[in-house]
């Protein structure tokens, strides 16, 4: 499947303002991926469809995090969450994308994991900085992100989990643990 394919399929399931936010996300990811040497055209793949589900009912969402086994205590948390993990299930079984790289970048790319890929981070950093974002602290984090991704991608979950604390949300523990396997040094996995 080439970028143009890719992005038609992925035009259908979202609003204009996200399509945009998408592409941002792609350009952002191809050039993490040449700075930091990962494959590129996983990183184009991953962010073009990383938002796939953004937009399906909540109940189809919790539908399938409970047929599909995933972590229960997703739905304890922020319904924000659940795009990533049914997205990957969707992007898999109505795009038929098979490459668990890919898969697993969009997966994981709201809430982060502890061992985070190369490709996950991209995609996640990508995500937080692609030009359309807004956020306080962002520029910080698109400085970080053009000499070292673990920096960068701890600063943006450090905003990210301030965002919550100050809005009293709960923060999903996969959030915490990866934020913690970084500051104490964990590695990158394959
Ligand atoms: O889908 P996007 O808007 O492009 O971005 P995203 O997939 O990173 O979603 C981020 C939103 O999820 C952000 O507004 C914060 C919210 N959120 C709620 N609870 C949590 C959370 N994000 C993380 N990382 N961890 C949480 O516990
Ligand atoms: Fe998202
Ligand atoms: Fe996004």
């Amino acid at each position: 499947m080439n970028r143009t394919e890719a992005l038609e399929i992925v035009k259908k399931q979202l609003t204009e303002r996200r399509y945009i936010h998408t592409v941002g996300v792609m350009e952002t990811a191809i050039e993490l991926a040449k700075r930091f040497e990962a494959d590129e055209k996983k990183a184009e793949l991953a962010a073009i469809f990383h938002d796939y589900a953004k937009f399906r009912p909540k109940e189809e969402m919790k539908q399938i995090i409970i047929d599909q086994n995933m972590n229960p205590s997703l739905l304890e948390y922020n319904t924000e969450l659940w795009h990533a993990p049914v997205g990957a299930f969707l992007v898999r079984n109505e795009v038929g994308i098979t490459d668990k790289e890919v898969l697993d970048a969009i997966a994981y790319h709201t809430s982060g994991r502890p061992g985070m890929t190369l490709l996950e981070k991209i995609v996640y950093v990508a995500d937080y900085i692609e030009p359309g974002r807004r956020f306080p602290g962002v520029d910080e984090v698109r400085e970080l992100a053009k000499i070292d991704l673990n920096a960068a991608l701890i600063q943006s979950l450090k905003n990210t989990i301030s965002f919550l604390m100050t809005k009293h949300q709960a923060v999903y523990p996969d959030t915490m643990m990866t934020y913690n396997d970084l500051i104490l040094g964990g590695q990158t996995h394959d």
